[in-house]
């Protein structure tokens, strides 16, 4: 895909950070490099390592960069939701999300920012479609990654390979509707639920494949408490929708 040379609309990405203070100035490197019309909105849960206080200078210094500060860890969810409150009330016109462990090349950001352009509502950085691929991940995280996306598609058939992605940009007037609902999710499953409502309203998803990169810096938050949430509540989603469609059905 040849990414259109037409200005960019106000394009916010929003970078949640739990103690990157390793990996966030070398994927902020590359942002600022890959697409340099984009702000970045760091949202930073009080990392013990500095990482938001380091975010503070760059910010002082490069004026699309921006620093939101929370008060500690809350997990995935609640960040971005902070972080899209922010920039929706700032007027975007898209919104990324995007991790800051360099897992997300940004190289490969104008490609998702293209779907978009093209029609697409959500356009989603997969994994899990042909061209898509996975490099550096032990077994064990691919094996995660992949059954929880035949769970996903098994229980809820949203029709998206990579359901769990955190790669993503969001048109501003989905996002509005998405956070207009009550996203209660922490964990991966933030990123589940958000796929399942898009879904509902009616919203157009387009997965661009993606090369999706090991961390090489940092900790993975990654936790067998955020796993239990993803399993009991895409279960539960799953259950509520079979339900649905029996009592269409009785009807
Ligand atoms: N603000 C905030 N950011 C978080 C929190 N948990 C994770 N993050 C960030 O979310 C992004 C994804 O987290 P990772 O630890 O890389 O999780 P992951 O990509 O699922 O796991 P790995 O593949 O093992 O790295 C990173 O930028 C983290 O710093 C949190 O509680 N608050
Ligand atoms: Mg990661």
């Amino acid at each position: 895909m040849h990414p259109s040379s037409a200005p960019l609309p106000p394009t916010l990405v929003v970078i949640p950070t739990y103690d990157e203070r390793e990996a966030l100035p070398g994927t902020l490197a590359r942002l600022r490099a890959a697409v340099p019309e984009a702000h970045v909105l760091v949202v930073d849960d009080s990392s013990p390592d500095g990482t938001g206080e380091w975010a503070d200078e760059v910010a002082a210094r490069d004026e699309a960069v921006h620093v939101l500060h929370r008060a500690g860890k809350e997990g995935l969810g609640p960040a971005y939701l902070a972080g899209f409150a922010w920039g929706l009330e700032r007027g975007y016109a898209q919104l990324v999300e995007m991790d800051a462990d360099a897992s997300h090349r940004p190289e490969q950001l104008p490609g998702l920012l293209e779907a978009v352009r093209r029609g697409a509502d959500l356009a989603i950085g997969s994994r899990w479609i042909p061209g898509g691929a996975v490099h550096d991940w032990p077994l064990r995280r691919r094996v995660l990654s992949r059954g929880a996306n035949v769970y996903v598609q098994a229980l809820m058939g949203l029709g998206v390979a990579d359901a769990t992605a955190g790669f993503r940009v969001f048109r501003a007037e989905l996002l509005q509707r998405l956070v207009d609902g009550d996203i209660a999710s922490h964990g991966y499953c933030f990123q589940v639920d958000m796929t399942r409502r898009a879904r509902d309203l009616g919203a157009v998803i387009v997965e661009v494949p993606i090369d999706f990169d090991e961390r090489t810096e940092g900790a993975s938050k990654m936790s067998s408490d955020i796993v239990r949430e993803a399993l009991v509540k895409v279960t539960l989603w799953g259950l509520a929708r079979r339900a649905q469609g029996l009592r269409k059905a009785l009807r």
